[in-house]
């Protein structure tokens, strides 16, 4: 996810030393400035985090060319969208129509302007800024800035696949505000507004990993992804939680716990070696439902509690 403010990432793909010095220095004042002479490194610089916002990319290149470089961008999710501009020798049309065919999104001839080169640039990674922007808006929750229910659907399916590929446990925690709609009778909608941002920010800062993903997926719900946890691992987490959300300290004067709390329903798969699909567990909607029982089960048990 792109911050607003952070300088643009621009990686710059050519064979020839004296080309990534002249495009290097015309870019550099400007944005971040990434370098790979051949195929491979190039695939790796577009991969890695933060990935580039805009690759220059020339043609004729040792080993792999620059046309099997963007169909294999075009091949991986996290690639797919990095706007990619031909920069080459090869100027005729044949070459520039197969290039565009492919989903370049510019095609630049040699010996090019450098004053032209910056300006399509410019107006590249203003659409990805854009382009950015929109995605930021579609994924995250509005109140909280945590991501939303869209983007939780998505990570989870992904990482609930990666775990059954990869062998690995993974652990799921749905959370619940108390008593909510009793706080918002008594103190208005903008303190259950304040409510549920703090909540959201203390549930983020208890996360202690990078990997681990919060999102807000109803009104007062949220959901936690924590990949390469177990049961008892996710158990551990929730209880953290649990525990961060009753120190906030939010007065709740129609709880019987005085402050604002929240109930946890906790639920993992534990992907076994030679029986990767756990038969009671084949889908993610089923992880989430059996969180979502448990959650109920913390509920009756008295809520500000965690069940598993
Ligand atoms: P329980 O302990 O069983 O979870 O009870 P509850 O009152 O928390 O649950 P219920 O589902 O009855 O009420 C949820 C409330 O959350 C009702 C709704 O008005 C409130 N809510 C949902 N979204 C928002 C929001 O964005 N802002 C505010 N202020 N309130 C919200
Ligand atoms: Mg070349
Ligand atoms: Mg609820
Ligand atoms: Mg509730």
């Amino acid at each position: 996810m792109q911050q607003t403010g952070t300088r643009q990432r621009v990686l710059i793909v050519d064979d020839v030393a004296m080309n990534r010095a002249i495009l290097g220095e015309s870019l550099q004042r400007d944005y971040d400035t990434l370098y790979a002479e051949d195929g491979e490194t190039a695939l790796e610089l577009a991969a890695a985090d933060p990935a580039p916002d805009l690759i220059l990319l020339d043609i004729i290149l040792p080993g792999m060319n620059g046309h099997e470089v963007l169909r294999r961008l075009k091949a991986h999710p996290r690639t797919r969208n990095i706007p990619v501009v031909f920069i080459t020798v090869k100027g005729e049309e044949e070459h520039e129509q197969r290039g565009l065919e492919l989903g370049a999104v510019d095609y630049i001839s040699k010996p090019f302007s450098l004053p032209i080169v910056r300006a399509r640039v410019r107006t590249h990674l203003e659409l990805k800024r854009h382009r950015d922007m929109l995605e930021d808006l579609s994924t995250q929750d509005g109140l909280t800035g945590i991501p939303n229910r869209r983007r939780f659907d998505e990570v989870f399916t992904r990482e609930f696949r990666r775990a059954q590929r990869e062998e690995t446990p993974l652990g799921l925690v749905l959370a619940d505000i108390d008593f909510f709609k009793a706080f918002n009778d008594h103190y208005g909608h903008l303190a259950g507004d304040d409510c549920l941002r703090n909540v959201a920010g203390i549930l983020s800062h208890s996360l202690r990993r990078p990997m681990d993903v919060l999102a807000r997926y109803g009104g007062e719900e949220f959901a936690i992804i924590l990949p390469n946890t177990d049961l008892p691992g996710a158990v551990i987490v929730a209880e953290c939680l649990r525990k961060a959300v009753e120190t906030l300290g939010i007065p709740h004067a129609c709880s019987p716990h005085g402050r604002v709390t929240a109930s946890f329903g906790v639920a993992a798969i534990h992907p076994c070696a030679g029986a990767p699909l756990a038969p009671d567990c084949p889908e993610p909607e089923t992880l989430f439902s059996l969180a979502d029982q448990r959650l109920y089960q913390a509920k009756a048990a008295g809520r500000n509690a965690v069940a598993a």
